[in-house]
């Protein structure tokens, strides 16, 4: 056996790379029923990248013990006057962690507790963040240019998309007086 090996991944600033890197690409249209105006989603061309996510994933999904790690490049833009943002998502199993830090650009970590309190924390190259349990966690893209985040989260979390799709986050990252405000 080898004693001494080359990494499976390498991260080089906001990408990551190696054979066993997965990638997936959300478009707009993936975001269908996100944002609040409906006319402005409808008038984006749905095939465009909304974001782009690298993940490696050591250990099989649902793994207790093990961790995941991830690499998000979130594109710029407004729907209307909402930042363009994540679908977001809580754990499957509620009360697993997460950090989240930014790599490039900014933007504002959005959290929603089980008491559908939302709160948000400004992102940029070099801040962490700390996601409880119980707590549903999105992004959005205040600037100009691609936001590049890190995430490392447990391999038995599991993602359920399904309540923020339904219900929402209980304030939205507006652009209001050419700040973001949550609104
Ligand atoms: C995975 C981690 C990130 C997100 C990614 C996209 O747990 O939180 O890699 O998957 O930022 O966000 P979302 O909400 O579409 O999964
Ligand atoms: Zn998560």
């Amino acid at each position: 056996m080898e004693t001494i090996t080359l990494p499976k991944v390498i991260l080089s600033r906001n990408t990551l790379t190696g054979p066993s890197v997965n990638k997936l690409t959300r478009t707009i249209g993936d975001l269908k029923g996100l944002f609040n105006d409906q006319k402005a989603f409808e008038e984006q061309d749905p095939a465009r990248t909304a974001y782009e996510v690298e993940s490696y994933f050591p250990v099989a999904e649902g793994t207790e013990g093990g961790l995941f790690f991830g690499i998000t490049r979130l594109q710029p833009g407004l729907i209307g006057n909402e930042y363009v943002m994540t679908k977001g998502h809580s754990h499957v199993l509620e009360n697993r962690a997460e950090f989240y830090w930014g790599i490039e650009g900014e933007g504002m970590m959005l959290f929603m507790d089980k008491s559908r309190n939302t709160w948000a924390e400004k992102i940029f190259p070099g801040s962490v963040h700390y996601i409880n349990g119980f707590t549903a966690h999105r992004v959005a893209n205040t600037g100009e240019s691609i936001l590049a985040f890190g995430a490392c989260w447990p391999s038995d979390a599991g993602h359920n998309y399904e309540l923020i799709a339904k219900n929402g986050f209980s304030k939205r990252l507006m652009k209001i007086n050419g700040v973001p405000q949550l609104a």
